[in-house]
């Protein structure tokens, strides 16, 4: 009944299943290789027109941008709901969401942790300026999640939200470097959040093989 569409190394492909998990919705993960050679399968397009993953889809009704799809996984589904229901709570939600779209995506996955362990992995050569800013960015990105959560324990408060869904994997990638660990240390609040979202089984069950 609910498919998605991706990969398992996938920041956002990981997102929707977090989702997807905490719902406890049982669905089928089709493989989707955006980085293959010569690209995405032209058919693909047709689920995803920008070539990007994941996509979703549920019974005849198909989706694409995972914002879209974690809301409605939440709205369409029993389970705990993953949005706050006051307006200061949702909207914080939504902020903590998009500030990781907009920084904390960029900066830590691809200008630090792409830069530092990917890239040289694969024969690549480090852009060590590329690497100096991003890391200067993910020190004021850091600074204002741990501002922005407060007490905790969850990003937007007392209850797991889609925020830290968000979150979770482009920390889980971020933590891998040494300067990542280095950085998230200046900031308890953080790592405690980290800490407590490492051990769920949403999280341990979707990481990459
Ligand atoms: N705005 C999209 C972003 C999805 C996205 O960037 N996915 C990455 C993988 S984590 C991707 O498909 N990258 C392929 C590319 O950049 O060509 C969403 O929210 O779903």
């Amino acid at each position: 009944m609910v498919r998605l569409f991706g990969a398992d190394y996938s920041v956002y492909v990981r997102i929707a299943r977090l989702c997807l998990a905490e719902k406890s919705i049982a669905y089928e993960l089709v493989p989707v290789d955006v980085f293959a050679t010569g690209g995405v399968a032209l058919d693909y397009l047709t689920r995803n027109p920008f070539g990007r993953i994941p996509a979703f889809e549920h019974g005849a009704f198909r989706l694409y941008e995972t914002g879209a799809i974690a809301r409605y996984v939440d709205e369409a589904f029993d389970g705990p709901p993953l949005q706050p229901e006051d307006p200061a709570g949702r909207a914080r939600c939504n902020q903590l969401i998009s500030i990781a779209d907009s920084y904390a995506y960029p900066h830590l996955v691809w200008g630090v942790y792409v830069e530092r362990i990917s890239k040289p992995a694969e024969g690549g050569t480090t852009d060590a300026a590329k690497l100096a800013s991003s890391l200067a960015q993910a020190r004021t990105i850091l600074a204002v999640v741990s501002d922005l959560m407060g007490q905790g324990p969850f990003m937007a408060g007392d209850h797991l939200t889609l925020a830290d869904l968000y979150w979770a994997p482009m920390v889980d990638y971020f933590r891998e470097t040494s300067e990542g660990t280095e950085l998230l240390a200046a900031h308890p609040r953080v790592c405690e959040w980290w800490d407590r979202m490492a051990d769920r089984p949403s999280v341990t069950g979707t990481r990459r093989s």
